[in-house]
């Protein structure tokens, strides 16, 4: 099959001349209880270990809880990388192990227009969330963010180059060594795992090959 990535690396400089964007709706963060030992903050790219209730604004239907079957069932997920719904992304940062918050999330940065299951269309959410654990993510959050130019949440064969040549720069390397070709060629073979032509947030957070 043939994969065609097309990648605009600086659509930035688009968004400032057309004016910027709109500002994103934010999320309601009630903070519950807080832990007075507290050693580590979560930050983008940790694994956090959650029970959470979920409830509609609407109604206060309960359409989710972790503890429906007792305390067996946390969930663990990366944060930052929208493997959650971005509400959660935005409202469980700079979190201590066992703090509990209530977080208010508009529909936007839930489930949209659509709802999803139970949800219905255009529902704000209600979630109760106590961190459990936090772990180190299997790869840095930051580095893939600083691989990620256009801010699309994937990284494309071009964006991958320029990172190798910096990487090669960076250590007194020649920059247009050919090289390259092939190491981008074998670094989307492991890591783009649906084959897509895009290694996406999910993807590169969850190899473990190092690039
Ligand atoms: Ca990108
Ligand atoms: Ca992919």
């Amino acid at each position: 099959m043939f994969l065609f990535s097309v990648c605009l690396i600086f659509p930035s400089l688009f968004v400032f001349v057309t004016g910027g964007k709109l500002p994103e709706p934010e999320v309601k963060i009630e903070v519950l209880y807080k832990p007075f030992m507290c050693y580590r903050k979560s930050k983008y790219g940790d694994m956090l270990l959650v029970h959470h209730e979920g409830y509609l604004e609407s109604n206060g239907t309960l359409f989710f809880s972790s503890r429906e079957h007792g305390d067996t069932n946390p969930v663990w997920f990366t944060l930052g990388i929208r493997e959650v719904i971005k509400g959660w992304d935005k409202g469980l940062k700079d979190m201590c192990a066992g703090e509990r918050r209530k977080l208010t999330v508009p529909s936007s940065l839930a489930y949209g227009k659509e709802g999803k299951g139970k949800i219905p269309p255009g529902s704000t959410l209600i979630f109760d969330i106590e961190l459990m654990e936090i772990r180190n993510g299997p790869r840095s959050h930051d580095s893939f963010r600083e691989m990620d130019l256009n801010d699309d949440w994937k990284l494309c064969r071009e964006e991958v180059r320029e990172y190798l040549r910096k990487e090669f720069e960076k250590h007194g390397y020649s920059p247009n060594d050919t090289n390259h070709e092939v190491m981008v060629d074998d670094i989307f073979k492991n890591e783009d795992e649906d084959e897509d032509g895009f290694i996406s947030a999910r993807e590169f957070t969850y190899q473990h090959d190092e690039l």
